[in-house]
């Protein structure tokens, strides 16, 4: 196929790419993290998402090498900003369920030195659902112990699994977007949101919503207890000078 070939020649050529999208603080709207989002700048095709070829990266088996060379990339540019006086206090990777397990994935900020930011992976709430295993955990375990944050990404898009939250024991929980962008028209769904947080408080874990688009949606969420807002309202997924200028003006 084409495109496999393709993919294997832009891993050789680092054409993957980091972009970074803020997480604020909903009550001081200050800068608390951002999320890594690769992107494909595919000589011909122009930026690719992740939709476009994740999936047949996951297939080919070239999703580890991609997660790399983002890892790689999205530590060095917060080096940077720590370099220049304006370090994330986080930094979040989203991590394949397979993933999760690679004995690799411990040593990843060995690649670069942070003092002050905290790296935290992204795991899907959907993996939770299936039997952990006592490897998985161990691993996930090993992470913790690292000094790395355990944040359970898309809640509410799998089967909303109370029993594998508790089991992962993460430090956060992110509310799916498709439930967050409705509750502006939809009192049921502020509803479900105000219980799902309720979960996260029960936990006593810090509670993000993602898809925050509106000024509308961040007063609502605010109102119903989400710690950390993201979405296209505060930014969209940025380089790293504009991410930089962002920090620099918020704070
Ligand atoms: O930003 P965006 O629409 O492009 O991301 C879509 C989805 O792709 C994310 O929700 C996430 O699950 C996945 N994704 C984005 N960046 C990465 C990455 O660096 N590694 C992995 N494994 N998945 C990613
Ligand atoms: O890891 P995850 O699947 O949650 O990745 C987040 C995805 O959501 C990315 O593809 C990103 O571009 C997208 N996204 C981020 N903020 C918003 C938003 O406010 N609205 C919508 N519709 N999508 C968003
Ligand atoms: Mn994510
Ligand atoms: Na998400």
């Amino acid at each position: 196929r084409r495109l496999s070939v393709e993919i294997e020649r832009g891993i050789e050529n680092e054409e993957f790419v980091p972009l970074f999208q803020p997480q604020v603080d909903a009550v001081t709207e200050r800068v608390v993290g951002a999320e890594v989002l690769m992107r494909w700048q595919h000589p011909e095709r122009g930026v690719l998402t992740p939709d476009q070829f994740l999936p047949m990266a996951t297939r080919l088996a070239l999703l580890p090498e991609i997660d790399r060379i983002i890892y790689r990339q999205g530590l060095r540019a917060a080096a940077e900003m720590e370099r220049v006086g304006h370090g994330l206090p986080k930094i979040s990777f989203n991590v394949g369920s397979a993933q999760i397990e690679d004995p690799g994935l411990i040593s990843v900020s060995d690649l670069y030195e942070l003092e002050s930011t905290t790296v935290a992976f992204e795991i899907l709430e959907s993996v939770l659902v299936e039997e952990q295993s006592s490897n998985f955990r161990f691993q996930v375990d090993r992470l913790r112990d690292r000094g790395y944050r355990i944040e359970v990404d898309d809640f509410g898009s799998g089967h909303a699994s109370v029993v594998g939250l508790m089991q992962l024991n993460p430090d956060a929980m992110k509310i799916d977007q498709r439930l967050i962008i409705p509750i502006i028209s939809s009192a049921r769904t502020r509803d479900l949101v105000r219980h799902i947080v309720g979960i996260g408080r029960s936990f006593g874990i810090s509670v993000t919503a993602e898809g925050v688009e509106t000024a509308e949606h961040a007063v609502i969420l605010r109102e119903l207890g989400c710690n950390t807002l993201q979405g296209f309202h505060y930014a969209r997924p940025l380089n790293v000078v504009e991410l930089l200028d962002m920090v620099e003006e918020r704070g």
